[in-house]
């Protein structure tokens, strides 16, 4: 092929590098015999630069959280490649976390050849192309996406890729998924001019720029909050912007304004800040410092309380700045606001600083007797916390002794995933995480995201201690024998701690907390994982890791130091560790005896 052309293939990924995609997170399949060839040739002609690299993903779920993580870490938008309709279905929840999550990225897929008697090159040439051909493959994930099309030629698919992800990147962020027929993938296109001269396509494909407050929406936020007796900022994902951080901490020092974090899939205040006032996730009573306040500003946030149980005092007046103030995506929600504003938060934070700074009025006796109350309240909140860390007597480990231990072990360097569900507000408490960037949460609900994530996050900040706090069934959901081996061949290793309580508590907590004294509260819980499955094995078969189970508390801190040992000599880890159970054993018969690891047995029931 001479260099005025090239296949659409081509085109698509000297795209995607164009766009700033450093890696392709492929699953493959017949559809994409195009692009094979392409990094074939780019390898044999020494050009891999031009192209994303490649990351081979065992299962798509891994792929996308994959991306993912990148993303979260970066901020870049990374490209995913699938196979068809099967790699699309296998994407699962990751697109809801993807969506949910604000992240941009890429999905790409091919579409069945459109041609059956070789009138095209690429035309079907295997069976599973009749099998193959679905309807409507982009309305799998057409509610996720913010942008859903398909590449028909290749003359424009080097634009579509860029519109593509223009749009993925502009807020609120998500993804965007294009698919194309395996004739068009093969189709050969001009070559757009290179080298000085030729466009540089990155400059006319950036995301929409920043929006601030309307000034008079800045105004009278800033009003509202000078005239407050007790101010109060709610926010779950405000740090996904690492600068809306110290936007958010100049201006609540300013008025003494104090923070809950909500449901927090990011650090959004500093939890050592005196102003820090405690997390809230599925909390069942009324948080009294919710309660307490007459102004709420609810900054970057979709679930700022949940009104059933906990909501702000009738009187209070309510402001929501986003992205998405009024949550287009989600067919029921309200809160009720005084205004609802659409800003980039940095921008709106500085603006409503300004605003203060000029009305003046903060520097009064009120303010700081505020802040004074308000620091109690922190300080009692944390002697609360730092109390139930003790270890109990009978040797046992708690969750919150866990943390406790973890955050002792890995420094406040270290990058944490969370995906500990009943476990995320011990996480928060005892964490306490006060550096921008230092956690993250899939920002969706679609559980298995960390074991991805933690590879995506790796790559993204090869320098970071990568660290995943995860549920046991969430840590089976994130198919770990492949994102382990992702992480050992692309040399992303990080610490996965397993909060083993065996098996699903949240299930058995949200039938108690709609049946309080039923059956379920009767009989115990029935998603216990008895017996016992060597979940770190799986991550040493796969991947090599480092694998431990933990049960006593005196060996925890031990084997947290050892573990790391691990990880920064490049070997990924896992520590399984017991915490109170989530179910009783079950009833009836003893399960077989596990195998010793030792034996080779050819029925996995022995005897
Ligand atoms: C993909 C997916 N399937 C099912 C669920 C429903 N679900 C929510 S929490 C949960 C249990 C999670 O178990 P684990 O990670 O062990 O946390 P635990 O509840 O024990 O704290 C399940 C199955 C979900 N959120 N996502
Ligand atoms: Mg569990």
């Amino acid at each position: 092929m001479g260099k005025a052309s090239c296949t659409t293939s081509r085109a698509m990924l000297e795209a995607m590098r164009e766009a700033g995609v450093r890696y392709l997170f492929a699953n493959l399949g017949s559809d994409h015999t195009g692009i094979v060839e392409t990094y074939a040739q780019a390898r044999r002609d020494g050009c891999a630069d031009a192209l994303p690299e490649l990351v081979i993903c065992p299962h798509e779920f891994v792929a996308l959280s994959a991306a993912q993580g990148y993303a979260h870490v970066s901020g870049e938008a990374q490209a995913v490649l699938v196979h068809v309709d099967c790699g699309t279905q296998n994407l699962g929840g990751a697109v809801h976390n993807a969506a949910r999550g604000r992240v941009p990225v890429l999905i790409l897929a091919g579409l069945s050849p459109v041609t059956q008697e070789g009138e095209l090159p690429g035309t079907r040439n295997e069976f599973i192309h009749w099998l193959q051909d679905t309807a409507d493959q982009a309305g799998i994930v057409r509610g996720y996406a913010k942008y859903a099309h398909e590449i028909r030629t290749g003359r424009n698919a080097r634009q579509l890729i860029h519109r593509a992800l223009q749009i993925a990147r502009s807020e609120p962020p998500g993804p965007a998924y294009l698919v194309a027929a395996r004739e068009v993938m093969e189709e050969t296109v001009p070559a757009p001019p290179r080298g000085p001269g030729g466009p540089d396509q990155r400059q006319w494909w950036s995301p929409v720029a920043p929006i601030g407050l309307a000034p008079q929406v800045a105004d009278e936020i800033a009003a509202a909050v000078t005239g407050a007796a007790n101010p109060l900022v709610v926010t779950s994902y405000l740090g996904r912007d690492t600068a809306a951080v110290a936007a958010l901490t100049e201006l609540c020092e300013l008025a003494a304004v104090g923070v809950i974090e909500s449901v927090p899939m990011r650090m959004n205040f500093p939890a050592d800040h005196p102003l820090h006032l405690g997390y809230q996730w599925n909390t069942a009573g009324q948080n009294p410092v919710l309660a307490d306040a007459d102004v709420v500003l609810v900054v970057g946030s979709d679930v700022p309380w949940i009104p059933a149980t906990n909501r702000p005092a009738p009187g209070a007046r309510v402001y929501v700045i986003d992205a998405d103030p009024i949550k287009e995506q989600m067919t029921l929600w309200h809160v009720p606001a005084a205004r609802y504003a659409r800003a980039d938060l940095a921008t709106a934070l500085r603006q409503v600083t300004a605003r203060l700074r000029e009305r003046g009025g903060l520097a009064g006796p009120e303010v700081a007797a505020r802040a004074e109350r308000l620091a109690a309240v922190h300080r009692a909140q944390r002697a609360t916390w730092a109390a139930r860390e003790r270890p109990p007597g009978d040797g046992t480990i708690t969750a919150e002794y866990l943390v406790a231990c973890v955050r002792d072990a890995i420094g406040p360097d270290a990058l944490v995933l969370t995906e500990a569900i009943t476990n995320y507000q011990v996480v928060c408490e005892h964490l306490q995480p006060s550096r921008p960037g230092s956690l993250l949460g899939s920002g969706g609900s679609s559980l298995g995201w960390a074991g991805g994530a933690a590879v995506g996050a790796k790559l993204a900040s090869p320098g970071s201690t990568v660290v995943s706090l995860v549920g046991d069934g969430s840590y089976l959901f994130g198919v770990p024998a492949s994102a382990q081996w992702m992480a050992r061949r692309y040399g992303a290793p990080s610490l996965t701690v397993i909060f083993d309580n065996q098996g699903w508590a949240a299930p058995q907590l949200s039938a108690l907390a709609v049946h309080p004294s039923g059956a379920a509260a009767e009989m115990g819980a029935i998603s216990g994982f008895a017996p016992e499955a060597d979940l770190p094995g799986v991550a040493a078969a796969a991947g090599g890791a480092y694998a431990v189970t933990v049960s006593q508390a005196v060996k925890l801190p031990v084997a947290l130091t050892l573990a790391l040992n691990q990880v920064q000599r490049g070997r990924s880890a896992v520590i399984s560790v017991h915490v109170p159970s989530a179910a009783p054993p079950p009833a009836g018969p003893p399960y077989p005896a596990p195998v010793d690891p030792g034996q080779k047995e050819d029925s996995p029931w022995p005897g």
